[in-house]
């Protein structure tokens, strides 16, 4: 079994085993029969098809009008050499350069992760991803980048999906190995809601670029500069990969009564990540307010001040964005984030298919296949269809995100967090709210984590009935939420201009804020003596299994758990996985690279006296049962 492990291992299959492959390894130890796989994958679709997945429970099963996703071509001659080559040739310093001077606009393609972040709850599974991510590879080599990793999707991998994100990445690294892979890192909170140790994310970064980073997007939630500096100095000294630095763009310009955020502070900051060492500067208009005079004024002063190349994301929730981009486009932005056309549009970013053509005949104008683009859209809609559970509800655009300010990729998940607290109902009162708490927090900018805790107060006060004077009257008997008291104690950074004084007074009672980097009170963690820890507590787990659970201790416990019970549920296809399979219906689970079952559910058996049902599988052909506790 051992030889077989190895032999089976990618690494190995690859050549790439080197003299420490057996202790960098410590899962070829573990001694598993293919059957074993097979049974604990049963176990897993039994569960769902006696009791649902909790994830989607009571939602009606979507294969009622089923739609194939129809998946577009893809053949075994390597892709053709893009960015990813470039950036391996110049390095990061040169590429940047090139980059800063290209007459023609590039494209950042964020299908696999803001888009779906901001539309389904950040639940798309690696399964669906890998089945288009060679063709896309192959069929549009010259897109700038892909969003695919950080965000939201680490936390949410693990802890919904039961999915390890390192191997989703490694797996979409293979797949694409021509162009740039990008991920969003929230400085330093990494892809956390909260400060963490700067060797811990040194770690992580390192990982990630081995894994297959090749930009690193990182931003501070309140655009706070020592938020990011240790994180540009990561990427750059510890990686030869693109540091991308972000001025979050909050408020208006363009209106004369928002003082706060003005063209100059901008520029200010913009000037001071150049100087920190970013290759690549971002405009991160994570809601949608950067209007498409407002993008002339910005990026023409961006072009003015700094020599960086400058990369445009936004969400369309207005669906105002595609006039920025043209706006952008005209005065010289480099690069723009678009999401595949049947995942782009309201909160997500604009549609990439016909941004494209916005630019048809103009002196910018980059040539992508539209007939291929589309397939790729044709295929993510009947993909979308088994994620209906999570689509945020929203039907058109709408100019009150304006008033708001909810970031994209917060806005779908907002909605279930209102619903959870029974608020639903209430969802336009949250959405006031929200408004109203950013001007009590002293107009900060909100993006995560800073957004949650502006949606954690506004649910406060609707759940209680507070307005925002009752707020400054009663504060002093108000057990205000933990995320917002360790906001006002300095937990995730400073804002610009600090904290009102009076409402922090309120919230912390008698504790003292801090000013200085959260980080600066965080113990460095020793690696090597969590090491040993670690493989005591999960044997057979990788060095990456540790970095998740050192950002996520108990999302990691759970999701370990749930592997070591039913396996890598990472293979089982989407439908099945939400929705387990009716009697009769069959499925193909790749349990191991070229190793296939066949599973097919003959027959549910009724309510036994212990409240549980035999489930009856056909596997390969052969019966199998196993016995499912009813929870239903
Ligand atoms: C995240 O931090 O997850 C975001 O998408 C912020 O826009
Ligand atoms: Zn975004």
């Amino acid at each position: 079994q051992f030889l077989k492990n190895i032999v089976g291992n990618e690494e190995f299959q690859q050549g790439k085993a080197t003299v420490d492959f057996i202790k960098d390894h410590p899962e070829l130890f573990k001694f598993e029969t293919r059957q074993d796989r097979a049974t604990r994958l049963l176990g897993f679709i039994g569960e769902v098809v006696v009791n649902g997945n909790p994830d989607v429970r009571n939602q009606l099963d979507p294969r009622a009008n089923p739609r194939r996703p129809h998946i577009p071509h893809s053949d075994h001659t390597a892709p053709a050499p893009g960015t990813k080559q470039k950036l391996d040739k110049l390095g990061p310093k040169k590429f940047a350069q090139w980059l800063r001077n290209e007459p023609l606009v590039h494209y950042t393609d964020t299908t696999l992760r803001d888009a779906h972040q901001s539309l389904l709850a950040t639940r798309m599974r690696s399964w669906d991803m890998l089945k288009v991510a060679r063709a896309y590879a192959q069929q549009h080599p010259q897109t700038f980048s892909m969003e695919v990793w950080g965000g939201a999707t680490f936390d949410v991998a693990l802890r919904f999906l039961h999915e390890d994100p390192w191997e989703r990445l490694a797996k979409l690294r293979e797949a694409i190995p021509n162009i740039l892979l990008q991920m969003l890192i929230r400085g330093a909170n990494g892809v956390g809601y909260k400060a963490y140790p700067d060797n811990l994310t040194e770690r992580f970064v390192q990982q990630a670029a081995e894994t297959g980073i090749d930009v690193f997007r990182i931003f501070d939630s309140l655009n706070w500069l020592k938020g990011m500096e240790s994180c540009i100095g990561f990427v750059r000294n510890k990686t030869d990969r693109l540091a991308e630095a972000c001025i979050c763009y909050t408020g208006d310009i363009m209106d004369p009564n928002r003082t706060k955020y003005t063209l100059d502070y901008y520029l200010r900051l913009a000037k001071q990540l150049e100087d920190a060492g970013a290759h690549i500067l971002c405009i991160k208009d994570m809601a949608g307010l950067l209007k498409p005079y407002a993008a002339t004024e910005l990026i023409q002063g961006l072009r003015d001040t700094v020599k960086l190349p400058i990369h445009l994301h936004t969400h369309d929730t207005s669906s105002l964005q595609p006039a920025t981009y043209a706006k952008a486009v005209e005065a010289g932005v480099n690069v723009i984030d678009v999401a595949i056309g049947s995942l782009s549009g309201l909160t997500s970013q604009p549609n990439f298919n016909s941004v494209v053509e916005m630019f048809r005949g103009t002196p910018r104008h980059r040539e992508f296949d539209q007939h291929s683009l589309n397939e790729f859209s044709n295929y993510w809609e009947a993909v979308r269809e088994m994620y209906y559970p999570f689509e945020s509800g929203l039907k058109a655009g709408t100019s009150e995100v304006f008033q708001h300010e909810i970031p994209g990729g917060q806005y779908s998940n907002l909605r279930p967090q209102a619903a959870s607290l029974g608020l639903l109902d209430k969802f336009e009162e949250v959405k006031e709210r929200f408004a109203d708490v950013n001007q009590m927090f002293g107009d900060i900018v909100k993006v995560t984590p800073s957004s949650k805790v502006v949606g954690d107060m506004a649910l406060f006060m609707v759940s209680n009935g507070l307005t925002p004077q009752d707020v400054m009257e009663k504060g002093e008997g108000l057990n205000f939420p933990e995320s917002v008291r360790e906001l006002f104690r300095g937990d995730i950074g400073q804002p610009e201009g600090g904290w009102p004084a009076e409402l922090q007074k309120l919230i912390l009672k008698n504790e003292t804020p801090f000013t200085d980097r959260p980080n600066d009170h965080l113990a460095p963690i020793d690696f090597d003596k969590e090491w040993a820890g670690f493989q005591e507590k999960f044997p057979g787990a990788k060095f990456t299994d540790m970095l998740s659970s050192l950002l996520y201790p108990k999302v990691f416990e759970e999701y370990w758990a749930h592997r070591e019970k039913y396996g890598n549920v990472s293979k089982v296809p989407t439908s099945v996985f939400f929705y387990g399979l009716k009697p009769g219906e069959e499925t193909i689970i790749e349990i191991a690279r070229g190793k296939s079952v066949i599973v097919r559910l003959e027959s549910v058996g009724p309510l036994n006296e212990e409240g549980c049902r035999t489930i009856f599988f056909s596997l390969n052909g052969q019966t199998r049962n196993l016995q499912v506790r009813d929870q239903s």
